[in-house]
């Protein structure tokens, strides 16, 4: 569809304009980007990543988007952020963009997401499980209490939330593990993109009990929920993934948070509403308000967590 440049936000893109759009950004800003080869997925597609780095010495913040295939809003956001931080006016943009390095993987689940060109609502990877399923939630198949207390996730390779056999079994995992744990050591915050239903989300997923800097996340994530409100009035619920949502196993953020060590983990569910009638089939005409409000949300992270 097109040329590149109708590359925007007011469609969805496929993974291979996705990626073709990246290549013209990699010849664009050489000085400024760097591009990844994360991994291979099953399927043997390319899972890439491409960091932003304006300086040496900076600390950096990693972005994982589209682990969930049906979730577009969330490769979009992570596109339109990578614009932002490439273009913008803004000088609290420019500041963080100039300040942090950025780390984003815009397509994680590159196989699902493909596969929901035709199956619009599929969520797990497609590494074939059992004779008639496919797929493993690729959000619970992290070594990090996997499958903690049988819950959380499932053992039946039919479910949407199968923690497939084993962690790290499916090799978008093993590879998006792998290639977080080189930039581990400069990384001050793990963000985690999906949809639906508008939270600010802190580990951990797979227990009531509170991570170490509880606090400090929750007078973050207070900051975000109070500026992601100011543009649009976009109502985002913050907590434990836990106590507001659902006890999940074997997930990214938790993994990051006790695993890779990350001093910052927050997972964002962008729009629609809970009750929205649009779920995971967000029209494309909210991509962009989506972006908005969450760039508000996400410098006022930023500021609080340098306050800190
Ligand atoms: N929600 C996330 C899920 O994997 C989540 C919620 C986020 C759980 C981060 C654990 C960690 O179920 C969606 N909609 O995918
Ligand atoms: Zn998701």
């Amino acid at each position: 569809e097109g040329t590149m440049e109708d590359f925007g936000w007011t469609s969805y893109h496929t993974h291979s304009e996705i990626y073709a759009w990246l290549d013209t950004l990699l010849l664009q800003y050489p000085t400024i980007l760097t591009n990844y080869y994360v991994g291979s997925s099953f399927e043997g597609r390319q899972i890439r990543a491409v960091r932003l780095s304006r300086k040496e010495g900076n600390p950096s913040i990693f972005i994982e988007a589209n682990i969930h295939a049906r979730e577009w809003i969330t490769s979009a956001t992570a596109t339109w952020l990578l614009n932002e931080l490439l273009t913008s006016t803004d000088p609290v943009v420019q500041v963080m963009s100039n300040e942090y390095d950025w780390i984003i993987v815009p397509i994680v689940n590159v196989d699902g997401f493909v596969h929901t060109q035709t199956q619009r609502t599929w969520r797990k990877t497609r590494q074939s499980h059992s004779l008639f399923c496919y797929g493993a939630d690729p959000n619970r198949n992290f070594d990090a209490h996997w499958l903690y207390n049988d819950e959380g996730a499932s053992k039946n390779p039919c479910s949407s939330s199968y923690a497939g056999p084993y962690p790290f079994s499916e090799p978008e995992i093993q590879a998006l593990s792998q290639f977080y744990l080189n930039f581990a050591p400069s990384v001050k915050m793990y963000l985690a993109f999906h949809s639906y239903g508008q939270y600010i989300l802190l580990p951990y997923g797979y227990t009531f009990v509170l991570p170490r800097n509880y606090h400090d996340m929750m007078s973050i994530g207070l900051k975000g929920q109070a500026a992601l409100r100011t543009r649009y009035g976009a109502d985002y619920i913050l907590g434990g993934i836990h106590s507001v949502m659902y006890t999940s196993t074997g997930s990214s953020l938790d993994w990051a948070f006790d695993v890779g060590n990350v001093p910052l983990a927050f997972a964002f569910e962008f729009r629609d509403v809970l009750n929205g009638g649009y779920g995971f089939i967000l029209p494309p005409d909210q991509i962009i308000p989506n972006c908005e409000e969450f760039m508000d949300g996400l410098k006022a992270m930023i500021a609080e967590a340098v306050r800190l």
